[in-house]
């Protein structure tokens, strides 16, 4: 049972029984997170202090300016989990392949690939404004024992057993769900440690946040911009609010607690949208889901989407059912 004021540490031990598969493995996979998140968020309350902020001079496979505290966070995630050898294989939306961990031991004993986005909405970093981490767990679907392949890495958002965010913000947050509600931690930075703070965290059903870069207004397609009027119309108990602060983790954080929706639409620009769905769409649609949210790429399920490459990118319309349920009815009615 959830107790506030519990520590991370504290609950995943609790927690760890009602975990379908038994091993601790998850657990230690969860437990490395933590400890990452904690480097990390180091390093990025001291962006503004260090000369560490700015591009490091690189562009990642997507084309964009890497930032430095990227590369120091994916640098973090992945020795964090590497050197600790608890998972089989590694995915980074800062890497252009995955990493294959353990190739040198015959044992290849472990069972998890974890696929991350070390330092979402970079961007923001030198503007103060909060960035996050988000992360996706899978069990391996080739046998135990081989290296791992593309196969365990391009499975369905359905088939996560573990996924989550760190959001440093105001406070740094760890909020992560294993399939059994979604919980949030929030650090006292003073001695280290996340104290669970807000037990079982639910969507409100209704809300009255959109968030969306309507600088592309005029690139959207029509049920977008049908439905962004339908936001600002004045009835009932709109028009709604605006709210895009272009942290993805900061933006879905605030509706859920809120009531809200967030949505990165295809554009006649990028037809695909921007946002990637096996580092960033899939772990928050299972946060969402989780918290009786809802998650669609504006005309069905992300979750039930199959991926074909590890950097595919998928519109996304992401928050309260209710919102995301009305944004696909104008997707449907107004579909060119
Ligand atoms: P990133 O992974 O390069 O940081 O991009 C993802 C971010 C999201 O966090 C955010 O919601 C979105 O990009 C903002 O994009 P835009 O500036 O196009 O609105
Ligand atoms: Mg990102």
């Amino acid at each position: 049972m959830a107790k506030k004021n519990q520590t991370l540490g504290e609950f995943i031990i609790e927690n760890q029984a009602s975990f379908k598969y038994t091993s601790g493995e998850l657990s230690r996979l969860i437990n490395s997170i933590r400890l990452a998140a904690k480097v990390v968020n180091h390093e990025v309350n001291k962006a503004g202090l260090v000369d560490i902020i700015g591009a490091a001079g690189e562009t990642n496979v997507q084309g964009e300016d890497q930032q430095k505290l990227d590369v120091y966070a994916n640098e973090k995630f992945i020795q964090t989990l590497t050197k600790r050898n608890i998972v089989c294989g590694i995915a980074s939306e800062e890497e252009d392949d995955f990493i294959e961990v353990n190739s040198q031991d015959e044992n290849h004993q472990n069972k998890y690939v974890v696929l991350i986005d070390p330092l979402d909405g970079s961007s923001n970093i030198d503007v103060n404004v909060s960035v996050g981490t988000i992360f996706s767990i899978y069990r391996r679907v080739t046998p135990v024992g081989t290296p791992v392949t593309i196969e365990d890495f391009l499975q369905k958002g359905n088939e996560q057993v573990a996924a989550g965010y760190v959001v440093y913000g105001t406070s740094t947050m760890i909020v992560y769900t294993t399939g059994d509600g979604v919980n949030g931690f929030t650090l006292n930075p003073a001695i280290g440690t996340f104290y669970l703070s807000h037990p079982n965290m639910q969507f409100p059903e209704d809300g009255k946040i959109y968030s969306v870069n309507e600088g592309n207004y005029i690139h959207f397609p029509l049920g977008v911009k049908k439905y962004i009027k339908y936001c600002q119309e004045e009835e009932g108990d709109r028009p709604y609010t605006s709210r895009y602060i272009g942290s993805l983790v900061s933006d879905f954080h605030r509706n859920m607690i809120k009531g809200g929706i967030y949505m990165y639409p295809k554009s006649s620009k990028n037809s695909n949208g921007k946002l990637r769905l096996l580092y960033e769409c899939n772990p928050m649609a299972f946060l969402a889901e989780q918290a009786n949210g809802k998650a669609s790429d504006g005309f069905g399920r992300i979750m039930d989407l199959k991926p074909t490459e590890l950097h595919q990118r998928v519109p996304f319309f992401c928050g309260s059912k209710n919102m995301v349920e009305k944004a696909e009815e104008f997707m449907k009615e107004f579909s060119e």
